[in-house]
């Protein structure tokens, strides 16, 4: 069991990882309206994991007999008019996503939930990795600016990244998997 802060701090951030997999969704619309499909494929592979990550933290839950609240998942999407702007929403996401994930921790801290320790380290190094990512995509479309030719290389180089594996069944699973 853990305790009714816990299941609700929880609870909060999965639905933040709804969240996330919803705004992708979102983006990846928005970037294949303005003609980056290899954008619009990195944005939903980007959703896929998103649910990954809601399904790790269900999955903790269900193993610690808690039971999630599902509040209505909201969308901070609007539109965008460059894959600049785009991408730069990625990495602001992603930065408060990583805020949010120290708050969880703040919370397990405080209630002593140290199960929760080793999924809170793996979604910490997720998100350094998922910042690196976006920057790095930020980074390169500075430097494209307005040229049609890099920008259309980089859409190539975004369609290529490699689909997430699929989410495990329990936390006990998921732990053997990252060992
Ligand atoms: Fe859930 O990985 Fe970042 O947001």
């Amino acid at each position: 069991m853990i305790t009714e802060k816990m299941a609700k701090a929880v609870s909060a951030q999965i639905n933040l990882e709804f969240e996330s997999a919803y705004l992708y969704l979102a983006l990846a619309a928005e970037a294949e309206a303005l003609g980056f499909p290899g954008a619009g494929g990195w944005l939903r592979i980007q959703a896929q994991e998103e649910l990954t990550h809601a399904m790790k933290f269900l999955t903790y839950m269900h193993d610690r007999n808690a039971k999630p609240e599902f509040p209505p998942v909201k969308c901070a999407c609007s539109e965008v008019r460059t894959l600049l702007d785009l991408y730069q929403m990625v990495l602001a996401h992603e930065i408060m996503i990583t805020t949010a994930i120290g708050k969880l921790a703040d919370v397990a801290a405080a209630e002593h939930e140290y199960t929760l320790t080793p999924i809170l380290n793996w979604f910490l190094t997720e998100q350094i990795q998922e910042e690196s990512d976006a920057m790095k995509i930020v980074d390169k479309l500075k430097l494209a600016g307005n040229s049609g030719d890099a920008l259309l290389f980089l859409d190539r180089e975004l369609g290529l990244r490699p689909a997430p594996a699929a989410a495990p069944q329990s936390a006990a699973a998921d732990q053997a998997a990252t060992n």
